[in-house]
């Protein structure tokens, strides 16, 4: 054999040997994003679903929602403010990230800010609130978050472009630079009408926000980060996407909210909605209010965590400085019932199938496996030539099925990879039982009446791209003859 010859033996065998390998080990790569897609502190964000928000301030003294700005310091003196109790109610109601309303509209502030004298240090409790709620938070494991109101109704700077806007970012820097680190900061667009206007600069203020604070998610009506949902009853719209177009919404602005409600399909930002709803009627704490029951808390869970949304929950201490003792209550019953709820998946142990799959690492089992970061791909629509459409179907456990109804269904989409389904439909043994446009990071389908099955299959009838599903969940809300 010529030396040629041999080399080509060789290097055909080592060829062959290499195609082997690669047949044996290689899967095959996830299917591209479809744009925009979150970035990673907006994935984090969006995986806590329930967030906790506490307003507190002159408002609590003078009984009031939104104060004048003529209140004088001298009210502010709680008797036993203690920021490790509120921590408690962030417990309670399972959540990892808490905010503070750190200046209300009403220009006070709860930490000794060296640019003005309105705050904290001009009262008789004299301490740091930020720091108190920081440390707190800290050391519960709680991610701190704060709330600095652009409308000042005290600061006669306000009103005073170029003045005013120094002043707020100079608090901003005070906040950001001085406190750690920060996970969400929040920009209010709530401004009176009738009063003194102004233009904020909110493209200096969110930059500045960006150079302090790395992994931050900023919130206002147009993000960047993080959009309001439109409504302050915790309820976004039965379709929402996490995508909007930013330049489509002005913040502050009037009849902006059915748009950052729903989100924009065809929108190139990706800006996830929050919803912000107290737990009391008040956003501050009034003697005579009293928290709302488990059953509207649910509803307002179904309606946000379970439309794509993260929920932001407010709980308002009290002129002693505490949250009262019936409010931790109710967000412990909250968290049980949520927990009673999602706690048992009545899909586990079934057996899963999908109209096709991208092949290993991307099968239907990937849906039951309890992981966000596994999902269950179909193959291209070149791949499967659209002849099946796209569905997934659970062949649920014998046992399970007659004897364990269920009246919620979730659907998870792989966000990170872009939102994709535009409608959907779910069937048990052939009958449709909920129909709906998104699904996103979650959606769930309470259902009419408890049903059971053998087969439950999710239909997507039409979407941006091939459907990507992280899960299927079926559950049994007992509470839910309270909730139709
Ligand atoms: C609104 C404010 O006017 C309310 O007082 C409250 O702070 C709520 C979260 O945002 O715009």
């Amino acid at each position: 054999m010529g030396g040629a010859s041999l080399l080509r033996l060789v290097s055909a065998a080592l060829l062959a040997l290499a195609a082997g390998m690669v047949a044996e080990s290689a899967v095959p790569p996830p299917p591209l994003p479809v744009l925009p897609i979150p970035n990673a502190a907006q994935l984090a964000w969006q995986r806590r679903e329930v967030i906790m928000f506490f307003h507190f301030g002159m408002n609590t003294f003078t009984d009031s929602e939104w104060g004048t700005g003529a209140e004088p310091p001298s009210l502010f003196a709680p008797a036993a403010l203690n920021a490790s109790q509120w921590m408690d109610a962030a417990e309670a109601a399972g959540a990892s990230l808490a905010i503070l309303v750190a200046k209300h509209h009403d220009g006070f502030c709860l930490w000794p800010s060296a640019y003005t004298a309105h705050s904290v240090r001009a009262s008789p409790w004299r301490g740091d609130l930020v720091r108190d709620f920081t440390d707190a938070a800290r050391a519960r494991g709680v991610d701190p978050g704060l709330y600095l109101s652009p409308w000042d109704r005290h600061d006669a700077r306000y009103g005073r472009e170029t003045e005013y806007n120094e002043y707020y970012l100079a608090q901003l820097r005070e906040l950001l630079a001085g406190y750690g680190s920060v996970s969400e900061i929040w920009f209010d667009g709530a401004k009176g009408k009738n009063e003194t206007n102004m233009t904020y600069h909110f493209q200096e203020w969110f930059q500045t926000v960006r150079q302090l604070q790395g992994a931050i998610n900023i919130f206002s009506d147009a993000g960047p980060d993080v959009r309001w949902v439109g409504d302050e009853q915790g309820s976004a719209g039965t379709t929402c996407w996490s995508t909007v177009n930013r330049s489509s919404i002005t913040i502050g602005a009037e009849g902006i909210e059915k748009y950052i409600n729903e989100g924009d399909p065809r929108g190139t930002d990706w800006v996830p909605p929050e919803c912000d709803v107290s737990i009391r009627p008040g956003w501050f704490w009034h003697r005579n209010e009293t928290a709302k029951p488990l059953s509207q808390l649910l509803r307002i869970y179904y309606n946000s965590v379970g439309r794509n949304c993260v929920l932001l929950l407010n709980a308002p201490p009290n002129t002693t400085g505490l949250v009262e003792d019936a409010d931790i209550a109710r967000l412990r019953e909250f968290r049980a019932a949520v927990t009673r709820i999602f706690g048992t998946d009545l899909a586990k142990g079934s057996a899963a199938r999908a109209s096709s799959e991208r092949g290993a690492g991307f099968g239907a089992g990937n849906v039951l496996d309890g992981s966000d970061d596994t999902y269950w791909a179909a193959a291209t629509a070149e791949e499967d030539g659209l002849k099946n459409g796209y569905w997934i179907e659970l062949r649920l456990r014998p046992a399970a099925s007659a004897a364990r109804p269920f009246n919620v269904v979730r659907i998870q989409e792989h966000v990170a990879l872009g939102q994709r389904v535009e409608r959907h439909e779910v069937y048990v043994d052939g009958v449709a039982v909920a129909t709906g446009t998104t699904v996103g990071h979650k959606r769930l389908h309470r259902l009419a009446r408890p049903v059971a099955g053998r087969t439950v299959k999710v239909w997507f009838a039409a979407r941006r791209g091939v459907p990507l599903v992280s899960a299927v969940g079926l559950h049994l809300d007992p509470y839910a003859t309270d909730v139709m």
